[in-house]
């Protein structure tokens, strides 16, 4: 394959029924009742019912459902209570143990968040203090919640979120702030607004625990304050990995000081030209520091041994490719290649994988592997192993597309499956794990529709219904739920040149990809779905995020 647009082309699922927006239609009976666990019995029991008013009968405002939780992802359990709401005020205080610097930091993150619209204080103050009226973040051991869940109880008089470890408070604040009206979100105080969290209790843990986005940084640049704005919309979603992809032919985007030339003769121009770009290390490390504060960690990828055309500028010593390497500005892929059987080239991977493992504390270096047509297949399964030691040595985890299940892999190896339904099967019989990308579901960069200006088509165009219906459990042959680590939704940025044209590309297929990786698949229901997401919108608007207005969903 030489052009992306000779890459399978696919059909289309469409739903082309208007969406009712009566918020009960549509919702499962199981849904329902669990929505009105505390309210049903209510109805039924007058007499017994703790939030009966003092005649006996429920008032009709608790009779009503006032609240519509519209949470993404979709909690394991939630229960809405009657009674009253928590309220902020200006007495209102963030309560931890300051004891701990990551529950600290997770308090001023929130604070920093209810400060610039509320316009109160919101004191962090120390376990021991009284907590009414606050909201409390605390650690306690409950194995149950695993490394990311979380409980979160609003009663009237506080709030309560408990983890087994930080990530799960990070995730259960996220929850929170989605509960708390979307003028949260407004960067200028707004005195009018009813600062009202209805009652309810959530507890909550991960299905997956990779829930990813990849943001291609080479075929157009993007600068360190446009990935921190990605970085914050996945959090918002409880989502966990930023797969960067710093390397392809258009430009290589992070500084290697002992290869000077990657960046010096490589990053000077992107798809269509223009000045292209790339990180310092010191760059790198803030984005990389700005994720992990939000619980996302950075997976940076460089991807070889083909797509290397812009390394090869510099390094054309190790090149086999097609052509001789020079700028490349167009979106072909396939031409380049690093050569399989010259020392020269390890060494050059060795130094490449050194620096950035250096930078990374996360687990995990994406050696890419994708789309080599000119290696043979022994060249490039060699190639495959070769770097899959140097990771190793280096004290990382290999991930890398589908395409490296053709070597020898480790059965710490990670492959990414996204064109087809069968090779990633084969990393399965390593003992290989898999993320789930498939091209038809989770591709940010394809078109919602033909109409979709940006993007492309290649592999599908993808409504938000086509990227939240679906199941990672039964969607591949040979790959069952125990081989998968998550699921991913990349954007390959051919024909996305700024944050905003990511968002809209992103925006609201990401929420939905998120829903997909967190929730349980027996809690996952597209008309509840669509119309949590719409009450979102709001949301999106206060934090200056560009979003697609779908059809599908009830706005
Ligand atoms: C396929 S997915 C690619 C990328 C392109 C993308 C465009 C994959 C591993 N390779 O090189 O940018 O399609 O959608």
């Amino acid at each position: 394959m030489t052009d992306m647009q000779t890459r399978q082309s696919a059909s289309v699922a469409r739903c082309s029924s208007a969406q009712e927006r009566k918020w009960l239609s549509g919702i499962p009976w199981e849904t329902l009742l669990r929505r009105f666990a505390i309210l049903v019995p209510c109805i039924g029991l007058f007499a017994a019912c703790r939030t009966t008013g003092p005649a006996g009968a429920p008032s009709r405002a608790q009779l009503r459902p006032t609240v519509f939780p519209g949470v993404v992802p979709e909690p394991v359990s939630i229960t809405l209570a009657s009674g009253d709401a928590f309220v902020l005020t200006d007495s209102t205080s963030i309560v931890v143990d300051p004891g701990n610097a990551e529950v600290l930091r997770t308090a001023q993150l929130l604070a920093s968040l209810l400060r610039p619209s509320t316009g109160f204080a919101v004191p962090i103050s120390s376990i021991g203090t009284s907590v009414r009226g606050a909201i409390v973040l605390r650690l306690s051991t409950d194995t149950a919640l695993g490394p990311e869940g979380y409980r979160l109880a609003v009663w009237r008089d506080s709030v309560r979120v408990t983890a087994n470890a930080p990530a799960g408070l990070f995730h259960g604040v996220q929850t929170l702030r989605q509960l708390l009206p979307p003028q949260i979100e407004s960067h200028m105080a707004l005195s009018a607004v009813a600062w009202r969290v209805s009652p309810v209790t959530i507890m909550d843990r991960p299905r997956y625990s990779w829930r990813g986005a990849m943001l291609d940084v080479a075929r157009h640049f993007f600068t360190v304050r446009e990935v921190k704005q990605y970085v914050d919309l996945l959090a918002l979603y409880k989502m966990n990995v930023l797969h960067l992809h710093l390397a392809d032919d258009q430009g290589w985007r992070i500084e290697i000081k002992s290869r000077p030339k990657l960046t010096a003769a490589g990053s000077v121009t992107q798809v269509g030209g223009g000045p292209g770009g790339y990180y310092t290390q010191d760059e790198y490390a803030e984005i990389v520091r700005y994720a992990q504060e939000r619980y996302v960690t950075i997976v940076p990828e460089i991807d070889m041994p083909g797509h290397t055309n812009a390394a090869l500028i510099g390094y054309p010593e190790i090149s086999c490719s097609v052509r001789p390497p020079a700028p490349y500005t167009g979106t072909e892929v396939g031409f380049s290649t690093f050569c399989a059987n010259k020392e020269e080239t390890y060494a050059l991977v060795d130094d490449v994988v050194r620096e950035i493992a250096a930078l990374t504390p996360g687990r995990y270096f994406h050696m890419g592997g994708d789309e080599n047509p000119i290696l043979s297949k022994e060249d490039y399964a060699r190639f495959v192993e070769r770097t899959q030691d140097i990771v190793a040595r280096h004290g990382k985890q290999m991930v890398g597309w589908e395409e490296i299940a053709r070597a020898r892999l480790r059965p710490t190896t990670i492959a990414q499956a996204w064109a087809t339904d069968s090779v990633a099967a084969a990393a399965v019989q390593y003992g290989a794990k898999v993320i789930l990308s498939p091209a038809k579901r989770t591709y940010l960069d394809m078109k919602y529709n033909q109409t979709t200006e940006l993007g492309l088509t290649w592999a599908a165009v993808i409504e938000v219904r086509d990227a939240y219906d679906w199941d990672p459990a039964t969607y591949m042959k040979g790959v069952t739920e125990s081989n998968i680590v998550g699921v991913e939704a990349p954007i390959w940025s051919e024909t996305v040149r700024n944050i905003t044209a990511v968002q809209y590309l992103a925006m609201p297929r990401l929420p939905a990809l998120a829903e997909v990786a967190w929730a349980p698949q027996s809690a996952r229901n597209w008309d509840a779905f669509s119309r949590r997401l719409a009450t979102h919108a709001p949301r999106w608007n206060f934090l200056g995020v560009n979003y697609y207005r779908s059809p599908q969903i009830p706005w």
